[in-house]
Order: C-alpha cells, then sequence, then structure tokens
C-alpha cells in the first residue's frame, strides 16, 4: 500500500477538523441542501432525493495535509457529477460559466473547490461510510468525499453547494480567534487544488517547508476533536 508523500497511516478515522472540541452540529428534521450562486433561483433540495438517483460505492484512502492519512475507508453515496448533471445544472442561470463550486457545512465550515476538481467521477456526496449512515463525527448527515484531495476540501455536514463564475475570496468566519490568526499569517494558506498526490499543502510554500509545521498539529486537533465527538457526550 502506498501513501502520498509525507502522510502516515492512522489507525481507524479519527475525527479531526478546524471544529476542534465543538461537538458535531445537530442535524435538522428534515435536512436539505440548498443550493445557491449562479442559479436562476434558489434551490432546496431535500436528502430524501438523493434516494432517487443512482448510487456511487467508493474504496478510498482519506489524506489529511497535516500528515496523517486513514485508509481503505468505503463510501457509499451520490457521485457529485450525478448530483451536479441532474439538479444543480438545469437550474444554472443561461450562460453562466462555472468556475467554482463552494461547499458549506452545517458547523459554518466551507471548503472552495473548482468545478474540473469537483466533477471529478470520485468526488461523491456521502451517506454512508463502512455500510453505516455517516455518524456525526464524520459528517451527518451527508458530507463531501473527494478522496485525491486533502482532507479540508471534504467538508462535513453537507447543506449548502454554491456554484460560482469567479474564484470566491476566502472567509474564515467559522474559526475560532486564534485559528484565524493562524490562517492570516502566512504558513496556512490552502493550496487551491489541494491534490494529495501533488503534495498541494501549501498555496506559496513547497511541501517539504510546512510538513514538519503541519505535523505539530495532529496531536492537539486529534485530542480535542476526540474530546468534542459525539460518543464522549455524557461522559467526563
Ligand atoms: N464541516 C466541517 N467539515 C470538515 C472539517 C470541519 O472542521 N468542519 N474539517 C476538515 C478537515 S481539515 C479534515 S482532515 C476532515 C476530517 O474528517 P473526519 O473528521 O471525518 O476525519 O474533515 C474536513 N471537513
Ligand atoms: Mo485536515
Amino acid at each position: 500500500m502506498s501513501l502520498p508523500l509525507g502522510q502516515r497511516a492512522v489507525k481507524g478515522f479519527p475525527r479531526f477538523g478546524t471544529h476542534l472540541h465543538r461537538p458535531p452540529p445537530p442535524v435538522p428534521p428534515d435536512p436539505v441542501i440548498e443550493i445557491g450562486g449562479a442559479v436562476t433561483a434558489p434551490l432546496s433540495v431535500p436528502l430524501a432525493r438523493l434516494a432517487a438517483l443512482p448510487r456511487r460505492q467508493l474504496t478510498a484512502d482519506f489524506h489529511c495535509v497535516a500528515g496523517w492519512s486513514a485508509t481503505g475507508l468505503r463510501w457509499d453515496g451520490v457521485a457529485f457529477e450525478t448530483f451536479y448533471g441532474t439538479i444543480i445544472e438545469p437550474a444554472l442561470q443561461p450562460g453562466a460559466a462555472i468556475t467554482y463550486v463552494v461547499f458549506r457545512g452545517l458547523d459554518g465550515y466551507r471548503s472552495i473547490v473548482s468545478i474540473e476538481d469537483a466533477l471529478a467521477e470520485d468526488v461523491l456526496i456521502a451517506q454512508r461510510l463502512g455500510g453505516r449512515p455517516l455518524d456525526p463525527n464524520h459528517g451527518a448527515p451527508v458530507r463531501v468525499v473527494s478522496p485525491r484531495q486533502y482532507g479540508f476540501v471534504s467538508t462535513k455536514h453537507l447543506c449548502r453547494i454554491e456554484v460560482r463564475t469567479a474564484a470566491p475570496r476566502q472567509t474564515y468566519d467559522h474559526l475560532e480567534p486564534f485559528q484565524r490568526a493562524l490562517v492570516r499569517g502566512p504558513l496556512i494558506q490552502p493550496h487551491p487544488r489541494a491534490r494529495a498526490w501533488e503534495g498541494e499543502r501549501h498555496r506559496y510554500l513547497p511541501a517539504w517547508a510546512v510538513r514538519p509545521i503541519y505535523r505539530l498539529l495532529i496531536p492537539p486537533f486529534t485530542f480535542l476533536s476526540a474530546r468534542g465527538s459525539s460518543d464522549s457526550h455524557g461522559r467526563d
């Protein structure tokens, strides 16, 4: 089994993210995916509609930019390509040339992906992991999975998709003040394509320069994420 350069396999699949210790967001009783941006009118797609679309299964490794990889994850859901072609494309403003997609989660998180990367055949709106409905820690009710890109692209708790005709500006309103300070500095500037096999960790700096620094983030992020995880509720 081989991994992209600088990645180390971990056992299992840790909860990890900029959410840190915050618990996963509650799932609304009738979850929807809102569609916005360059569409003729905003759409609200009930998740129940996914059941009518062709299913896509995928077994893939998951690479976090900080340097850990979870291996052999079995996902099940709808290919984003299928969702885009069936639901988003018919709603686009006439003549709109979509270049970017913004995925937003119920916790306010967002990832920005070029339309080419988003439409890769292995990008999924995942509903199941390892044969079970997605649990809150890993993105219930549904999440994006883009296995060839670093994990920060794979927005959990997906609730909104925006289609854009120009590069959206990065915003960090979902982050804690200290994280915002980090991303305002030069050290953490996500690469716009984030392809794991190309080592696209940082927008400007080479992978070898940021790898040892990013690796330092793994223990605290893993610890805090586990503390806030849904199965630690009621304990301590
Ligand atoms: N909604 C949301 N999605 C998110 C994050 C987050 O904080 N919130 N973190 C990202 C990062 S950095 C990683 S590595 C993966 C981790 O996914 P996991 O918790 O299922 O392991 O989720 C990504 N998607
Ligand atoms: Mo990550």
